[in-house]
């Protein structure tokens, strides 16, 4: 028995590399959180794409205090230890319609790390097979996998990996109810398909690295939240103030400036340029 997880639960994560439709998050705070994230697209619609990419828990204090969520970090502590960095929290909106899907990847593609990261898929709406829920191929996260790299959907400037051999029919739906989480390993072989539903799916993802965690190319960083960091693999960021403040936005950016080798951007190929979403003005 962990803090939060169940025996059987932590058993279930390390043989199928993921654990999901943990209730982490009340009514209201779903409620809160749609809110604050349908006020932002609302305001500042330009803003939308960047900033709810790459490293959002950089930029919105709400979004960095959910990833704080004593739940939530009580079932990742329960998987990668004690000592916990938040290297990372993207949105993951597919409106109706939304022709965005996830090809067959693994997170650690690009860069393992051992050991590895895991994801927590938070959600704020439900996750079904019609509006493209994320899918697992179970027992998949043991090593990386042969892959090409291709564009990403929807963020043409950022080469992402996707697995070559992949069996689809193995794959398992991970549907959810608002306020679930799912959390499955770096290693784990995931995607979603596209949203053929009238209806809205929200998830905010948090990446979270042990601090023991070591990268085979590059340094990484990312917000300790819990623990301590004795080992010194993982440059430290800042906690962003509350409202998108040019603060925020220059730290974003000088972290992914500095650590451009990290899990989330993959090492540069000979002459590539990093670049990363950020404010256009
Ligand atoms: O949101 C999803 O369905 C999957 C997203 C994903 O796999 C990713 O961002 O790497």
């Amino acid at each position: 028995m962990g803090k939060f997880l169940s025996a059987a639960q932590i058993e279930g994560f390390a043989r199928d590399g993921f654990v999901t439709r943990l209730p982490v998050l009340g009514k209201d705070e779903v409620a809160r959180l749609n809110a604050l994230t349908e006020a932002f697209e609302a305001e500042r619609p330009r803003d939308v794409a960047w900033a709810f990419d790459i490293k959002a828990n950089l930029l919105f204090d709400w979004v960095y205090e959910l990833g704080r969520n004593p739940r939530l970090l009580d079932a990742v502590e329960d998987l990668i230890g004690p000592d916990i960095l938040m290297t990372n929290a993207t949105f993951r909106i597919k409106n109706p319609g939304s022709y965005v899907d996830y090809g067959w990847h693994q997170d650690s593609a690009r860069i393992e790390v051992t050991p590895a990261f895991v994801i927590a898929y938070v959600a704020l709406s439900p996750a079904t097979i019609e509006n493209g829920c994320l899918r697992v191929i179970p027992g998949t996260h043991g090593h990386v996998r042969p892959f090409s790299l291709t564009e990403g959907p929807g963020q043409r400037e950022r080469l992402v990996a996707r697995v070559i051999d992949v069996d689809p029919d193995a794959a398992v739906n991970l549907e959810l109810a608002p306020g679930d989480v799912a959390i499955f390993h770096g290693n784990a072989v995931h995607g979603s398909a596209a949203n053929v539903s009238d209806d809205r799916r929200v998830a905010i993802l948090y990446d979270f690295t042990p601090a023991a965690g070591r990268q085979n190319v590059g340094m990484g960083s990312g917000q300790l939240v819990r623990g301590r960091d004795l080992h010194g693999f993982w440059g430290h960021e800042p906690a962003p103030e509350p409202g998108l403040t040019d603060a925020n936005v220059l730290a974003r950016r000088r972290t992914l400036r500095t650590y451009h080798e990290n899990v989330l951007l993959g090492p540069r190929l000979p002459g590539e340029t990093v670049t990363f979403p950020d404010r256009p003005y």
